[in-house]
């Protein structure tokens, strides 16, 4: 059976994130992890906080620290977050990690050894006001492809283009708002990725049934526009430093100019990537010191990640649509470069190391907008991960998002609907199934699973309509198809519902006790069962549900045959009604939240 190793997009450090960032990757994620845990495959599901770059020496700047203070804090919060969010991580590790500095510094190298890095003398925004380079983030200005007016100098927000600063029109200064601006010469490593454009565009081509159409047309287009060597080191202090070890030549015996490089630090987008690999070793280590073990053995983590041993995992990337560029070339190329060579006609050959993973899945989303505009993290518009959680348990949130994850379009938050459905899935349909048929149990027939009667037509019919939905179900979460999946989810709360409502063990219990013992019976496998299909949409109330007819909890995914589908609960079993699962969210709350945070007039 293959494993499977999950990875989703890294969020920055610079801010709590907001519920958009949650629907298109952590959370999908987290629902497909916990899926295949259930399904019993060993899986390894990894995260980090993508820490280096100029979005981290702003926001540590504006918060008046350095930015190793800033990240640590920074990195508590998310991680807390995301753990009272239910997200499973395996590990939550940093890019600013010593594995990710050790890595990143060793995969530059091999690169360069390989030729596929050179050194260019580059013309770089200088600003005189701040007496410093302004790379990336640091510029703003205007989008020169669409004409967005305030395109950061690394990528425009509106058109998704990847852009360099010295592109922008008429370019300021992020720093102090000064268009004092000079261009000045300064070396850089550049990797270059114009010499992968065959063999990216061959191996996307592999990919182009499986991937979402989202992900291959974004790839496509960008070797289509021909694809530019891109600057992997940047004038900045907080980093991965270029010159901290012992560089060898190239093939054509050239060593780097190491004074040249002095003082700069890679380009966060080439090091963010390789810290999913980090992360897994920063978790290797953190594994071996629970043990006792430290440190851990390469293989450890290498087993995740390195032919041969890794011949059996499946690697699963979850990430919003303007990061898929990164990872289906920028990290690609990063590690095909290291996994072969190519000689100066163009030819390809194995390199004699242990080749390293690249995606198998890729898994890309469009946005979740607030009232059809933009969440913002600088304008603070929309609902964060904070703040959410202040207002409602976390399942809330959780099985919202998954319902309406923007697979095929972009999806858009309302608080009215988001009430609506939440009322309508979690209160009305599972919260009152439960609830209705424990609470029964417990009246008429204490609180014990019944025994007694037979399956009748009823039974037979049910177990027929469940077992297809759960198949439908086990399908879409296989293909990653999440809003598919909820939907299947809702519809065996649905078939339920309807089942409870025709046998009607409370009417059956005056005439007939033993179709009414049936009716119990199946209702309360019926919950057990909810219990494992909404393990990985919403866990919280899953555990509630598991404990209250006396299942373990983790749950395991049903099994696909159908084979005691509906009779895993022993007759005798002592079962207790939970409290209320989910209280409905009132009129009054929405009114409140729509003022608090914005509504449709917000802008
Ligand atoms: N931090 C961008 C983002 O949060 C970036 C992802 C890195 S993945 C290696 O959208
Ligand atoms: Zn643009």
């Amino acid at each position: 059976m293959s494993r499977i190793l999950i990875t989703s997009a890294l969020p920055y450090i610079n801010g709590i994130k907001h519920l958009g960032t949650l629907a298109g990757s952590m959370l999908p994620a987290d629902v497909y992890a916990r899926f295949q845990r259930s399904r019993g495959r060993e899986t390894l599901y990894i995260c980090a906080t993508d820490e280096h770059g100029t979005p981290t020496e702003l926001a540590a700047a504006a918060a008046g620290v350095d930015p190793a203070t800033f990240c640590a804090e920074a990195h508590r919060v998310q991680h807390d977050l995301g753990r009272r969010f239910g997200l499973s991580w395996d590990h939550f590790g940093r890019s600013s990690s010593p594995q990710n500095h050790r890595l990143t510094q060793r995969f530059a190298q091999q690169l360069w050894e390989a030729g596929f890095i050179e050194e260019r003398v580059t013309q770089q925004v200088y600003s005189r006001a701040d007496r410093r380079f302004l790379p990336d983030r640091y510029v703003i200005g205007i989008c020169p492809h669409c004409g967005y007016e305030a395109a950061r100098g690394d990528q425009c927000e509106n058109c998704t283009r990847v852009l360099d600063p010295a592109d922008l029109l008429h370019p300021r200064s992020a720093v102090s708002g000064s268009t004092e601006i000079e261009i000045r010469d300064s070396k850089h490593l550049f990797l270059r990725q114009s010499l992968f454009s065959d063999k990216l565009r061959a191996w996307i081509g592999e990919k182009r049934d499986r991937w979402p159409l989202l992900v291959t047309s974004i790839a496509l287009k960008w070797l289509d526009e021909g694809l530019q060597d891109r600057g992997i080191t940047r004038d900045l202090e907080w980093g991965v430093p270029v010159n901290a070890f012992e560089w060898g030549a190239n093939p054509d015996g050239a060593l780097p100019d190491i004074e040249g490089l002095a003082g700069k630090v890679f380009y966060v987008w080439f090091d963010a990537p390789i810290e999913y690999i980090a992360a897994t070793w920063e978790w290797a280590e953190a594994q071996a010191l629970e043990a006792g073990k430290a440190p851990a053995p390469d293989a450890a983590w290498e087993r995740w990640w390195r032919a041969p041993e890794a011949a059996d995992v499946t690697y699963v990337e979850f990430m919003g649509k303007d990061n898929v560029p990164f990872h289906t070339v920028g990290f690609p190329c990063t590690l095909i470069g290291l996994n072969e060579t190519r000689s100066a006609t163009g030819a390809w050959t194995p390199s004699s190391n242990a080749p390293w993973k690249l995606v198998d899945e890729l898994k890309g989303f469009n946005w979740l907008d607030y009232y059809g505009g933009k969440f913002s993290t600088s304008q603070q518009r929309g609902v964060f991960m904070d703040h959410a959680l202040e207002l409602l348990p976390p399942d809330y949130w959780r099985w919202w998002l998954t319902a309406n994850t923007p697979e095929t379009s972009d999806a858009t938050f309302t608080w009215e609907q988001f009430q609506v459905q939440v009322n309508a899935d979690l209160a009305d349909v599972l919260g009152n199934f439960v609830n209705r048929i424990l609470k029964f149990c417990e009246n008429r027939f204490e609180g014990v699973v019944p025994s007694g009667g037979e399956d009748g037509p009823l039974e037979i019919k049910l177990h027929a309509d469940v077992l297809a939905k759960l198949r439908e179900l086990t399908e879409h979460l296989e293909g990653r198809e999440f809003r598919k999946a909820a939907a299947a989810v809702r519809q065996l709360w649905v078939l339920g519902n309807q089942y409870l409502t025709e046998a009607a063990p409370w009417t059956a219990l005056k005439t007939d006790p033993e179709r009414a013992a049936v009716g119990v019976r199946t209702g309360l496998n019926l919950v057990a069962l909810f219990a494992r299909v909404c393990e990985p949409f919403i866990p919280f109330a899953a555990e509630t549900i598991a404990l209250s007819v006396g299942e373990a909890f983790p749950c395991r995914w049903p099994d696909q045959t159908g084979e005691g589908l509906l009779t895993a609960l022993p007759p005798g079993r002592p079962v207790k009604a939970p409290d209320v699962l989910f209280r409905k969210i009132e009129d009054s709350q929405v009114a409140e939240w729509r003022e608090r945070f914005g509504g449709p007039e917000g802008g």
